[in-house]
């Protein structure tokens, strides 16, 4: 039996953050073995908001090279750039004219981002969901592995694959699309912002404290870790709502450290913050050493980043290609004449 397919991607935008490792890359590591898995740097998702076009293509491949340095393995998992596989943009298109303009406009990220751009939103940016339904459904994803976050922009690629392609242009026999499943992940799908419990961790945050990136050295995590956001209340707990800030840190500290969170509990129960914080500065930049370890050699060999990201263009054209036209063949578009 052939094994699950699984895509997943993360934007260029900045440097990748510990929510997008135990949210997200941490997690593919584990379905490399068990999935078909496919990889991605959405490039094209970067530009829904202004870019600066001299640092775009360095974050696609530095980001590229995390994948690698977290532990993705370019022999069992499928590396690409989503620029580099035309299809993207070409099913978006065709996709976007099925799709009702509200069901974009009630998206969540759509609503925060938008406000945060002020009088300059970009249809790309809510487009953006379009395109990465049209990102999924090009593999035929069985799985996709995302944050919280992303929950309602797979609801709403199960829709255009279900309501708007399928059973427009499909039949229940023969379907256009394959309909994906979310697979959030429990532990680490959501990582807090350290200065504020009760907003996520994110690249696109203004206040560097606010998140841990993967490549920040040991006195900068040190730094960002003394400046969080905590609470004058002694001793450290789970789950009680007036204490988001507690929750977090302990959070990330039983994912860093490889704990469960009741072995954790129990250890900082008695703790006040100035015992526990270095103690979390000291378990993150253990967990993050071999990461920049394995960074710093994949980023010093461009050439051989540049094949990975080659031979996984080539792997997910083969597919990609394939799914586009069948796409436009139940959509009634006429074929150019193949040659024999
Ligand atoms: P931006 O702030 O620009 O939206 P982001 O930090 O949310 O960026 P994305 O590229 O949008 O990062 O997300 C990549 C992956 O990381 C997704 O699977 C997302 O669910 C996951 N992710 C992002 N932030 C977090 C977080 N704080 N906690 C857990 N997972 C996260
Ligand atoms: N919107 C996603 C990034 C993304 C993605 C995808 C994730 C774009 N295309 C396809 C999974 C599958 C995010 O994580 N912010």
């Amino acid at each position: 039996m052939a094994r699950p397919r699984v895509l997943s991607g993360v934007q260029p935008t900045g440097s990748l953050h510990l929510g997008n490792w135990l949210g997200a890359i941490r997690n593919w590591v584990d379905l490399q073995r068990s999935h078909d898995t496919f990889f991605c740097v959405v490039d094209l998702h970067a530009i829904t908001v202004p870019h600066d076009p001299k640092q775009l293509a360095a974050d696609t491949r530095s980001t590229a090279a995390l994948y690698l340095a977290c532990g993705i393995d370019p022999e069992q998992a499928t590396v690409f750039v989503q620029s580099q596989v035309p299809a993207h943009a070409e099913l978006a298109w065709l996709l976007n004219c099925v799709t009702p303009l509200n069901w974009l406009e009630r998206m969540i990220q759509f609503k925060e981002k938008a406000v945060k751009q002020g009088d300059n939103v970009s249809v790309g940016l809510l487009d953006y969901p379009v395109l990465m339904a049209a990102d999924i459904l090009l593999y035929d994803a069985d799985q996709v592995p995302v944050g919280e976050d992303q929950k309602q922009h797979l609801e709403l690629a199960r829709d255009i694959a279900q309501q708007r392609i399928n059973s427009r242009f499909g039949s229940e026999e023969t379907p256009v699309l394959k309909v994906p499943k979310p697979m959030i992940m429990k532990e680490g799908a959501r990582v807090m912002s350290l200065t504020d419990g009760s907003a996520k961790m994110s690249k696109s945050d203004p206040n560097e404290g606010a998140r841990i990136n993967l490549l920040d050295p040991p006195e900068l995590i040190t730094k960002k870790i003394k400046r969080a956001k905590t609470d004058p209340v002694m001793g450290l707990e789970f789950g009680n709502p007036e204490r988001p800030e507690a929750d977090n840190l302990l959070g990330l500290y039983a994912l860093l450290s490889g704990q469960s969170r009741e072995q954790v509990s129990s250890e900082c129960a008695e703790m006040g913050w100035g015992r526990f914080k270095p103690l979390l500065a000291e378990t993150t930049v253990e967990a993050l050493r071999p990461i920049q370890q394995r960074y710093s050699e994949i980023s010093a060999d461009r050439s051989g980043l540049d094949q990975v990201l080659a031979a996984g263009r080539e792997r997910a054209s083969a597919v990609a290609e394939q799914t586009l036209q069948r796409v436009q063949e139940a959509m009634g578009f006429a074929r150019p004449a193949t040659a024999n």
